[in-house]
């Protein structure tokens, strides 16, 4: 252990990639930070790191009660280890030696009902507790990450001055808020990470159709999304985007982008975002679409046996029919739009989640607020999100982003680009399934009359399950099959 005999302001335990960049970043905003991580090693690179990069106030600890007494009191815990029972483990060990009015904050990708149970838990020895949705990565850990504290308000207290200083800064303030009680920290990071999958579903779609249909090359498609990350869609993304298409293949011909076999990982916060959407009665089909992507993307041996038999069956590659009459100037600012409203539909549906778990729990979630704090630091940063911002502040019971006035009039200006994509993915056969489920999405929640009657009218038929009427009150049933197969002549005969 490095000798100190200050105490510090606050601990961190579990020093992966996280928990190292998070501890060195509040120990560089001159905040003494104590550090334990199960295995030594990582506590004696961190100190290595702390020195080299300027002598950081950070001193490490090798056993969890040397750790504990190290901190000023109330004493304030951040856990940064693996979500799950890692998390009840360290909880374990480090409470024994914790007292009434100090504070825990798990700061992992945990499921918020964990959050909500370890908090009462802990609450019998009045141990105060928060989970807090980290995001940024590596990067945001350490320089600045967008912060989504809930659970108990006098712990964020404790902790409110180091927050505000550690996360991301942009033009109206620190990339942190107080979000609400219970686990709707952890909730709220839950649902950002969905809307994650959906944004890099919808890039992945307009690279395809920009790749496959429009025949770009990688510096083209470079060159197009740092464009395109000049203007409204600027954001981490589409920035990191650009970057990619740009690295070569040390080891052979080409850029790498090329040479990554296309199956994509998942650590679950995705998944259960759709399943909450679906525990809700909430839409998110372009957050789902970007789910079933990559668990067919995970089928890699399975399409690859596909694509043969189907071109065993006579399926021919119809790419060439729509390329020879591409304008190709035109196809990327489609893209372009096609991509942009996508998007919007998409957020749309992360908001409205978010709405109807606020109310089920009454969280009571300032929306304008999360939109804020995701300005900066997160994986979502992006400008827009100052519009989603100020949408939210201008009507705080918006129910749709679509309605927005402003967002309405983008969306009306950019959908004929959008259908023109989605049309020629269609008849090229470039799967698009996060554009279309948008699309879909926003033709499904304009229309004033959908063909639900139909659905209505079957169910009655089959289930007498009543339906209404959209010319006068009450609740009816009709015997469906006796009138329809009433004999000629008869009271609602067809035949
Ligand atoms: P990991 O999720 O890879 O977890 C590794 C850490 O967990 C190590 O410190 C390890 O200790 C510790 N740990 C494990 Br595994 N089992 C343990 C146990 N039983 N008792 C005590 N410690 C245990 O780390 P990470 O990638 O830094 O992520 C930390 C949290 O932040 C996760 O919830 C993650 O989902 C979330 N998150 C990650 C990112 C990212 O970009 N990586 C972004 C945002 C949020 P050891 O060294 O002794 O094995």
């Amino acid at each position: 252990m490095e000798a100190s005999t200050a105490l510090s302001r606050i601990g961190l335990a579990g020093l992966a990639v996280m928990g190292q960049n998070l501890a060195l970043n509040i120990a560089e905003k001159g905040f003494p930070i104590s550090v334990y991580n199960r295995s030594t090693s990582k506590v004696d690179e961190t100190l290595v790191r702390a020195k080299e990069e300027g002598n950081l106030p950070l001193t490490g600890h090798y056993s969890p009660r040397d750790f504990v007494l190290s901190l000023q009191r109330p004493r304030s815990v951040i856990i940064l280890v693996k979500a799950g029972a890692p998390v009840d483990q360290t909880i374990a060990n480090l409470s024994q030696f914790m007292e009434s009015g100090d504070s825990i904050i798990d700061g992992g990708n945990e499921w918020y009902e964990n959050t909500e149970r370890r908090m009462l838990e802990v609450a019998d020895r009045g141990i105060l507790y928060l989970g807090m949705g980290v995001s940024g990565g590596e990067e945001g850990a350490r320089n600045g990450p967008s912060l989504m504290p809930g659970g108990s308000y006098p712990a964020y207290l404790n902790i409110k001055d180091i927050v505000e200083k550690v996360a991301a800064q942009v033009e109206d303030g620190p990339c942190v808020t107080y979000i609400g009680e219970g686990g709707s920290g952890n909730f709220v990071k839950m649902v950002h990470n969905g809307i994650e999958y959906g944004d890099m579903q919808l890039i992945s779609e307009a690279y395809d159709v920009l790749k496959v249909a429009g025949g770009l090359s990688n510096s083209e498609l470079a060159n197009i999304f740092a464009e395109w990350n000049r203007g409204e869609l600027e954001s981490f993304l589409i920035e990191i985007t650009a970057d990619i298409f740009r690295v070569k293949d040390e080891h052979g011909e080409g850029e790498l982008v090329d040479k990554i076999l296309d199956k994509t990982g998942m650590k679950g916060t995705g998944k259960w975002t759709v399943q909450q959407a679906a525990e809700l009665s909430v839409a998110a089909p372009t957050i789902a679409a970007s789910l079933d992507c990559r668990y067919l993307s995970g089928l890699k041996e399975e399409r690859e046996a596909a694509a043969k038999v189907l071109e065993d069956a006579g399926m021919t590659d119809d790419v060439w029919k729509v390329r020879g009459g591409i304008d190709k100037k035109r196809l990327i600012d489609d893209v372009r739009q096609a991509l942009y409203a996508s998007k919007i539909c998409s957020y749309a549906q992360g908001m409205n989640l978010l709405r109807a778990k606020s109310i089920e729990k009454g969280w009571n979630l300032n929306f304008g607020e999360l939109a804020r704090i995701w300005k900066g630091g997160c994986i979502i940063r992006a400008v827009f999100l100052d519009r989603i911002k100020k949408a939210y502040r201008r009507n705080p019971e918006l129910a749709s982003l679509v309605v927005d006035p402003e967002f309405a009039k983008e969306m009306v200006q950019r959908q004929e680009a959008w259908r023109r994509v989605v049309g020629l993915a269609i008849q090229a056969g470039i799967s698009t399934p996060g554009m279309c489920a948008s699309l879909a999405y926003f033709d499904t929640y304009r229309r004033a009359r959908l063909p639900a009657n139909l659905v209505q009218a079957q169910r009655d038929l089959f289930g007498a399950h009543t339906y209404e009427r959209i010319d006068r009150p009450g609740s009816y049933h009709t015997e469906w099959t006796k009138l329809a197969r009433q004999k000629k002549g008869g009271i609602g005969a067809f035949n």
